[in-house]
C-alpha cells in the first residue's frame, strides 16, 4: 500500500513538473527597455536582451533576462554599447563597441577579446556569432557606410580577420549567422544585401538583396532566412534573391533571434524599448 501511494505521489510530481516546462507562459511584449539591440534565448529558456542605453556612452549599458514566467530582471551591468549576443556552454558573449565580453553565469563579466586585439581596431561591433565548434564570428560595422570588417573569435579570445573593406562588398557588414563549418551567411547594413561568404578563401556571393539597413539574420531549420531593416523597421524574408516583406511598422527592428523551438522570432524594436515576438513564418 506504502509503495502504491508512493509511487502515486511520484508520478503526480513528474506530471507536475513536466506541466511546469510545458506551461511557461506565453511571450508577451516586454515594454520599457534601454534602447534593446539583440535577444538570445538560453537552453533553460531565459531570454537575454543587451540594452545600449545612452548611445556611445559607456558604462551604462547592460543585458536584461526574461525568466520563463515573464519576469524581467536585470542581469549584468556596466558595459559600454553592448549589441550582438551569443551563448557557448554556459557562458554569454557579448560584443560591446570594441570588445568582446564573456559573462557568467551570476552576471560577472570579463574581456574576452580586448579592442587590442583586433588586426585594426572595431569602431562599431555589432552581431556576434557562435559556431557549433565554439568559435564567435563578429561584425564590426565600421562607420555605419564604410569601413566595416568581420572577424572569427577563436576559443581563448583570439581575433583572426575574416573580410575587411578591401573587399568591395564589405561596406558595413551587420548580421551573421553560422551556415555549417565552412560557411557564414552575412548582411550588410549599408548596402541591405544578404552574402554567402566561404571561409576557406573569403569569397562573397551574393544571395538576395534589397533588406534596407539590413540588421538581423536567422534561418529557421526548414530553411526560411529572415531579416530584419533598422532603419525602416521591418522585418523581411529572403525569397529567391528577394525581400519580401513580413512585417513592418517598427522604429527600428534590431538584431532578431529565434526562440529555441524555432516558432518565433524574437523582435528588439530599439528605439521603441520593447521586445516583441512574432510567428516565424
Ligand atoms: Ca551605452
Ligand atoms: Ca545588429
Amino acid at each position: 500500500m506504502q509503495k502504491k501511494l508512493n509511487k502515486k505521489i511520484i508520478a503526480t510530481l513528474l506530471l507536475m513538473a513536466f506541466a511546469g516546462i510545458s506551461q511557461a507562459k506565453d511571450l508577451q511584449k516586454v515594454t520599457g527597455l534601454k534602447m534593446p539591440e539583440s535577444v538570445v534565448q538560453a537552453k533553460d529558456g531565459t531570454i537575454y536582451i543587451s540594452e545600449i542605453n545612452g548611445f556611445d556612452k559607456d558604462g551604462d549599458g547592460q543585458i536584461s533576462k526574461l525568466d520563463r514566467d515573464g519576469k524581467l530582471t536585470v542581469f549584468a551591468t556596466g558595459m559600454d554599447d553592448p549589441k550582438g549576443l551569443a551563448i557557448i556552454g554556459d557562458k554569454l558573449y557579448v560584443a560591446d563597441k570594441t570588445r568582446i565580453l564573456e559573462v557568467s553565469k551570476d552576471g560577472t563579466w570579463k574581456e574576452y577579446t580586448s579592442a587590442a586585439a583586433f588586426a585594426s581596431k572595431p569602431k562599431f561591433l555589432n552581431d556576434l556569432e557562435a559556431d557549433h565548434a565554439g568559435n564567435l564570428y563578429v561584425s564590426d560595422s565600421g562607420d555605419l557606410k564604410s569601413g566595416g570588417q568581420i572577424y572569427k573569435i577563436s576559443k581563448g579570445g583570439s581575433a583572426t580577420l575574416v573580410a575587411d573593406s578591401k573587399n568591395s562588398n564589405v561596406l558595413a557588414p551587420n548580421g551573421l549567422l553560422s551556415d555549417g563549418p565552412k560557411q557564414l551567411l552575412e548582411v550588410d547594413f549599408e548596402s541591405g544585401t544578404l552574402y554567402r561568404i566561404n571561409l576557406a578563401n573569403g569569397k562573397f556571393t551574393k544571395l538576395a538583396e534589397g533588406f534596407g539597413g539590413a540588421d538581423g539574420l536567422v534561418k529557421t531549420k526548414t530553411g526560411k532566412i529572415f531579416i530584419s531593416d533598422w532603419k525602416t523597421g521591418k522585418i523581411y524574408k529572403a525569397v529567391n534573391g528577394k525581400a519580401v516583406l513580413v512585417k513592418e511598422g517598427y522604429q527600428s527592428a534590431a538584431d532578431i533571434a529565434l526562440t529555441n523551438d524555432g516558432k518565433t522570432l524574437m523582435v528588439p524594436d530599439m528605439k521603441a524599448g520593447e521586445l516583441d515576438f512574432i510567428p516565424a513564418k
